[in-house]
């Protein structure tokens, strides 16, 4: 190919305005644009961090199907959309890849606020099915002829949603292309019996293909190939019937049409089997098998922490380290609940499908028989937990606040409405940066405080997190711990955890105007905005309340004896700590001017944590500011 004036090679894709550019190009060119964007991909990751070997398994599929599609008039929609990448790359969104995950940049997951070819916010699983049937279901009652395609993988598939998708799909039988993007792993190696299902259909897949170059390579050389190829016609029989399923039984029993599995990196059978299944008149599956991280050796060797990876060396794969000395929650959390299942043996953990992520994982190489993955399924393992609970056992699930969305259910009926001893450890509460809107930790604090029978913690602190969790598992009952992404403001304590006291707060500074009441997260910046203050001449003083619920109605009162009682919390306002203290004071009929700060009203986007706390006016200059300005609001 010819030379630019830099002496660098031109890029197909600097020249793709629309993906229909894509239907003028042969099978070759389409394969230099999938190796231009993997290229690109993990150029921009290696600085912004990123979803790398999802997005990299899945380049080849998005190439073919843009290029078999006639997108937006099409619809593509994926699951989870962490692999969508090339997808953003193909329409119109290269110029601006740098700005991945950046703040007021590109978002990491589709999103219909960013692009018309994003067909909803996806970044939570198994949910792609349901929205891709609701395509289909208007399409039809409206007259269209769009072809509705959805790309998930192997494990988000085995989310609940997803089946009950699948249930209805099954009984209406939709035109609808459904790719099954099947690389065996979930962030981890995938879990189930699902997943051992597609592990046999791709062991046929392969059979199948290297029963072919044999076949091949032994026609037509004499008798003894001859008798070879009349037992490898016997041995195939059982092998394929009955070992070796070609397409998945599991789909098909309910009516959906599975086509066999082909290589998700040959971009030409990808667009032969496209082709067919845009072709049939109904409900059909094309199960593609990706290698997670396809293309970059450091992504294919590691592809669990390539998964969802921050900045790296492009050429070597190192991933940049953490500049914090101190431990971060995640791991406070972890260490803490080895401790406590070293000294009780009816602790036993679960996660869905985040071990790595929750601080499971040193809990899982210690007590392997005492640790459940459950894959990509909160509903489950909440109720998971309260059988485990009534069973004797004190299961303690770790899970990200976002999808613990997915199991407000379960949380209230399974497990507070009984009083189970159940311990959710709800890590990511509040902004968690660069995943964005989806993946928002914003509710935990409203949506726990409203069930009955729970308590709910914040701990401020390793030391806190350790006697969160000892003081649940020593009380018993249904507690929620919640604490955030990031490092902790102290080391991980040797002494052992303190049960504490329910609903009572700790005084951490005395003063006479202000009185800051901040939970969790906010401790620390509560701390130094009133370090702030006092070089104003302003004495505030400073309650980490701990309990979100109960709270503390007499640290409440009392805060109502200076001229301005203030609650800091890293979760919406609604239903959260500030409108309990509020509540607090009106039932004590004391009438004393408030401040409640929290995460607005509002579904923050992405951007680094630090920075989005403060434009939320979280950090230690905020929340001076905005107690600054309510006083001289009052003194006025
Ligand atoms: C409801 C929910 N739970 C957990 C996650 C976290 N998560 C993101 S991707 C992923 C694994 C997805 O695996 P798969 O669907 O096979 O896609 P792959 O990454 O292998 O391409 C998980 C568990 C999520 N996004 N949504």
């Amino acid at each position: 190919m010819a030379q630019d004036k830099q002496g660098e090679i031109p890029r197909i894709i600097d020249a793709i305005q629309s993906p229909r550019d894509l239907h003028a190009l042969t099978d070759d060119e389409l394969a230099l644009v999938a190796s231009e964007i993997r290229a690109q991909i993990i150029d921009t990751a290696s600085h912004t961090g990123g979803h790398v070997a999802s997005s990299l398994g899945a380049v080849e599929t998005i190439v073919a199907l843009h290029a078999e599609l006639d997108c937006p008039h099409d619809r593509i929609v994926y699951d989870v959309g962490h692999q969508a990448y090339a997808h953003k790359i193909l329409t119109g969104r290269l110029a601006r890849f740098d700005t991945l995950r950046q703040k007021d940049g590109i978002s990491g997951f589709p999103t219909p606020l960013e692009s018309p070819y994003d067909v909803h916010p996806s970044g939570h699983a198994s949910d792609a099915l349901s929205v891709a049937l609701g395509l289909a279901k208007a399409r039809d009652a409206m007259g269209g002829n769009e072809n509705i395609v959805t790309v998930i993988g192997d494990a988000s598939i085995s989310g609940g949603m997803a089946f009950e998708a699948l249930n209805e799909i099954a009984q209406e039988r939709p035109r609808l292309v459904i790719v099954l993007n099947d690389n065996g792993m979930s962030i981890a190696p995938n879990v189930g019996g699902l997943s051992q299902h597609f592990r046999e259909l791709r062991a046929s897949s392969t059979y199948r293909t290297r029963r072919r170059s044999l076949l091949n390579a032994l026609a037509d050389k004499g008798p003894a190939a001859d008798a070879a190829l009349v037992m490898m016609n016997g041995m195939r029989v059982a092998a394929k019937n009955i070992l070796l399923p070609s397409t998945s039984m599991v789909f098909e029993s309910l009516g959906i049409t599975c086509l066999s599995p082909v290589d998700g990196h040959d971009i030409s059978a990808l667009r032969r089997v496209l082709r067919e299944a845009l072709a049939i008149n109904g409900p059909t599956i094309v199960h593609v098998t990706t290698r997670k991280g396809a293309g970059y050796e450091p992504a294919e060797r590691t592809p669990e922490l390539f998964h969802g990876v921050g900045p790296f060396d492009k050429e070597t794969g190192e991933v940049a380290k953490s500049a914090s000395s101190t431990p971060t929650f995640t791991e406070a959390f972890g260490e803490a609940l080895l401790r406590e299942a070293r000294a009780d043996k009816r602790v036993m953990a679960i996660t869905a499908a985040m071990k790595e992520g929750t601080g499971l994982a040193p809990f899982a190489a210690e007590f392997p028989r005492r640790f459940t993955d459950v894959g990509i399924s909160e509903e489950h393992a909440l109720g998971l937990a309260a059988g485990m609970a009534a069973g004797g056992a004190k299961p303690v699930m770790a899970i990200y606040s976002t999808f613990l969305q997915r199991a407000i259910d379960q949380l209230t009926i399974d497990i507070a409405l009984p009083q189970s001893d159940v311990v959710v450890c709800i890590d990511r509460a509040g902004i968690v940066g660069q995943d964005g809107a989806t993946h928002l930790g914003a509710f935990d604090l409203s949506y726990t405080r409203m069930i009955p029978n729970l308590r709910v913690i914040a701990p401020s602190s390793a030391a806190a997190t350790a006697d969160a969790l000892h003081t649940a598992l020593t009380l018993g009952g249904p507690f929620a711990i919640r604490y955030p992404k990031g490092s902790c403001p102290d080391e991980m304590p040797e002494m052992p955890s303190q049960t504490w006291e329910p609903g009572v707060s700790e005084l951490l500074r005395t003063g006479d105007d202000v009185a800051l009441l901040a939970i969790g997260s906010m401790v620390q910046p509560a701390l130094k905005a009133a370090d702030l203050l006092a070089e104003e001449g302003i004495s505030a003083c400073v309650v980490d309340l701990r309990w979100a619920k109960p709270l503390d109605r007499a640290a409440i009162t009392a805060a109502a004896e200076t001229k301005l009682v203030v609650t800091i919390e890293e979760g919406v306002l609604a239903g959260g700590v500030g409108e309990g203290a509020l509540d607090i004071l009106a039932q004590e009929r004391l009438q004393v001017p408030t401040l409640t700060l929290g995460l607005p009203d509002a579904f923050v986007r992405h951007g680094v944590r630090g920075d989005l706390l403060a434009d939320c006016g979280l950090d230690a200059e905020g929340i001076a500011r905005s107690v600054r300005e309510r006083l001289g609001i009052i003194s006025n």
